[in-house]
């Protein structure tokens, strides 16, 4: 049933994703590993993309139909029995970049384990993010990177943050699809992955750690 998912987003089959997300979630299976099909799906659209195969309009439309699976997997991701604040948390997608699906899914696994999300969006200044960050105080930034022109603008946000003082005491995270551990090396951030559930399992660890 995985196959047929991931088969139906890359064959861009309106009619066929929710019908198989409902099916997959009445036999019990992991809302989770239901994503991870949706996002396996989409690194495939990506494929045929840089193959020439599929052209922006492809790319629009199933971005369209990850959202309409993330929108019915949402209610399942379960919600935090914990009423004490895990943590907080800035997120963004940097200037130069307007991805953000996988963004918008590492936020909903963070509310779920009750972190406090300040979602700043897409194509986010340099200095806007680093305004939040002296006002909120968060204990946590993460960046989503899903195209290398947004390198320069989270490598401005991390010099601006290091600058100001402000990166003492804060982790940063860097997630999405070109992300790498080099890169993550390279702009000096604390943890990198290509998946939200290992980026909250970090969060928790490290908010335990903290005795948050
Ligand atoms: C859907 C899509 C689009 C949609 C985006 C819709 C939206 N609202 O996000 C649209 C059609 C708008 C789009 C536009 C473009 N796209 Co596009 N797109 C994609 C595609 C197919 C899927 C991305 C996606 O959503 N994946 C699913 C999500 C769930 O996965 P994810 O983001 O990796 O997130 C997971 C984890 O990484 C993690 N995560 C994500 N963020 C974070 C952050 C933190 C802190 C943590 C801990 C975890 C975490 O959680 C998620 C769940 O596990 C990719 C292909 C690919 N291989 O990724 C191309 C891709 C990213 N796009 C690409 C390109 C080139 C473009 C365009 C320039 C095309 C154009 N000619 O106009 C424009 C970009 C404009 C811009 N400036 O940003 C290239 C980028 C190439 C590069 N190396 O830089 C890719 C790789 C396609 C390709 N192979 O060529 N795109």
């Amino acid at each position: 049933m995985s196959q047929d998912l991931r088969t139906a987003i890359v064959e861009l089959n309106r009619d066929a994703v929710p019908t198989l997300v409902a099916r997959r979630l009445e036999a019990g299976d992991d809302p989770l590993e239901i994503l991870g099909d949706c996002r396996a799906a989409m690194t495939m659209v990506g494929e045929r993309f840089q193959e020439g195969e599929y052209f922006l309009a492809e790319l629009l439309i199933s971005a369209e139909l990850f959202k309409e699976a993330a929108a019915l997997l949402d209610p399942h991701l379960g919600d935090s029995d914990n009423d004490k604040r895990a943590g907080v948390i800035v997120l963004a997608t940097m200037r130069g970049d307007i991805h953000d699906l996988g963004k918008n899914v590492f936020a909903t696994l963070l509310r779920a384990h009750a972190f406090e999300v300040h979602d700043l969006g897409v194509n986010v200044e340099p200095a806007h993010l680093v305004d939040e960050v002296q006002e909120t105080k968060p204990d946590f930034v993460g960046f989503s990177s899903l195209i290398t022109t947004s390198f320069d603008s989270t490598r401005q946000a991390i010099e601006m943050l290091e600058d100001k003082g402000l990166r003492a005491g804060l982790k940063l995270m860097l997630g999405g699809g070109v992300t790498t551990p080099g890169l993550a090396k390279h702009l000096r951030v604390d943890f990198q992955t290509l998946d939200a559930s290992s980026g909250v399992a970090y969060c928790l660890e490290e908010a335990a750690g903290a005795g948050a």
